[in-house]
């Protein structure tokens, strides 16, 4: 007779070896290696030496994931876990992300490869992959729970489908996802197209990233995971104005910036000097005649957008959200609009009682920028960086597109400041000022200088 015990064991024997030859189909060599990268600097494109040859991205301040070939299909290994992410310089974040750096780093694929991607967690729960706007196998769509098991600390599992349709995408947990994406587990995907491709064009320089947010309160590392509206540090991949690289091209390159939004908020991309057309979203390229000139772009939560254009014109470009509040670092949203208040008088009486009390925006909230006040450690101000002509007044989601005559191909190392050639820069006027009409007083010519005539609508009795 089989004891209760008997039958457990031999279940057990059994699922060890369905495992062992699971394990032997998948890899005789083991899994490959992890690659860790400790630097938040843009890294050099990866150019291909196996497998089908494709034209790399350039993930800015983030980096590609090496991979190895194995019998024709294209390995990865992803390792979830807790990482110190340098912000900007000075300001550290305790994230979570992956191989040492969040986000995680950028996967590159060319339509029709086969990929198979082991996922180590070495985070303290559980977590899962989910490849957004990927066609898969069910099984292989991250969901936790829907689509697999969560896989438990310490485990590692196999991911493996066919890259079928070339495009934009990203890659996070569908696991706790409130928490491990409030705290920076995101990454960048890239599938290039196999061949000539109708709506695809090739491109001189082909830049990537994510827009990402946070919650760290001035002097704290790690984000806080409930929030839900109110974040402090609004992010392009994980890093801050000026810690954000600039993007280069040299003049009459052909420039394509892919750009995913894992943030709680939409952002309207905008850049200056340079008309683009969106050419992608994570659905696929765009008809040729679906697309439009714009200067804006908005990217929704949860989306993906791929803009091109020509670097046509010299100079050093803005490039940044258009929502003025992103566009700034740690700050409190609760101070009064002091803008056009005279508080000198309140300032003398509130200093006898606090010495070092200051007033803020009573010209609006420039100072900010040059002003030496204390912060707490490991922080950043909320308007800084420093340009050729001054404070640039930016932090957050900003940088620059910066275009050269000679930037040498292949080339992404930061040019400098751009030299304006002469008599081409906004300049102070000296001459006399014309008092405007609308200003001179009553007092003077006894009536309004100029006369609103009024004139009510006719033709409608009713109104
Ligand atoms: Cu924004």
């Amino acid at each position: 007779m089989v004891s209760r015990r008997d039958f457990f064991m031999g279940a057990g024997a059994i699922t060890a070896a369905v495992a062992a030859s699971s394990v032997s189909r998948v890899s005789l060599a083991g899994l490959p290696e992890p690659v860790i990268q400790s630097s938040p600097e843009t890294m050099a494109p990866l150019e291909p030496n196996t497998g089908r040859p494709y034209k790399p991205v350039v993930t800015l301040n983030g980096w590609t994931l090496p991979w190895r070939m194995n019998n024709g299909v294209k390995e990865f290994h992803l390792v979830a876990e807790p990482v110190v992410r340098e912000m900007a310089p000075g300001f550290n974040a305790h994230l979570w992300g992956y191989n040492g750096q969040s986000p995680g780093p950028t996967i590159e694929v060319v339509e029709g490869d086969r990929v198979r991607i082991f996922v180590t967690n070495k985070l303290p729960e559980h977590t899962s992959i989910h490849w957004h706007g990927q066609r898969l196998p069910n099984g292989m769509d991250g969901v936790a729970g829907l689509n697999q098991r969560a896989i438990p600390a310490g485990k590692t599992y196999v991911y493996e489908f066919e890259a079928k349709r070339p495009g934009t995408f990203m890659y996070h947990p569908h696991a706790d996802e409130m928490v491990q994406m409030a705290m920076g587990m995101m990454g960048f995907w890239v599938t290039h197209p196999r061949d000539a491709h109708p709506n695809i064009d090739e491109v001189d320089r082909d830049y990537c990233f994510l827009l990402n947010a946070y919650d760290v309160e001035p002097g704290s590392y790690t984000p806080k995971i409930m929030e839900m509206l109110d974040f402090n540090i609004w992010t392009f991949n994980s890093r801050v104005f000026p810690g954000i690289d600039p993007l280069v091209a040299r003049k009459d390159d052909k420039v394509r910036i892919r750009v995913g939004n894992l943030t709680m908020t939409n952002h309207p991309i905008h850049l200056h000097g340079h008309e683009f057309e969106v050419t992608g979203t994570d659905g696929g390229p765009v008809p040729r005649g679906a697309r439009w000139p714009e200067v804006t772009t908005d990217v929704a939560v949860g989306q993906m957008r791929q803009i091109e254009f020509i670097a046509s014109d010299l100079g050093d470009w803005a490039f940044h959200c258009h929502k003025s509040h992103h566009t700034m670092n740690a700050m409190g949203h609760d101070v009064p609009t002091m803008v056009g208040v005279d508080h000198r008088k309140v300032v003398t009486q509130i200093n006898d009682l606090i010495p070092d009390y200051m007033v803020m925006g009573e010209r609006g909230m420039a100072d900010m920028a040059e002003m030496q006040m204390p912060l707490p450690e490991n922080t950043i101000p909320m308007m800084t960086g420093d340009g050729p002509f001054g404070s640039v007044e930016m932090g957050g989601m900003f940088t620059m597109l910066k275009v050269r005559a000679d930037q040498p191909a292949g080339d992404y190392r930061d040019p400098g400041w751009y030299r304006q050639p002469e008599g081409t820069q906004a300049f102070e006027w000296t001459g006399p000022l014309a008092e405007p009409a609308r200003f001179k007083s009553e007092s003077t010519t006894g009536k309004p200088a100029v006369e609103v005539q009024v004139r009510k609508p006719t033709g409608h009795s009713g109104h």
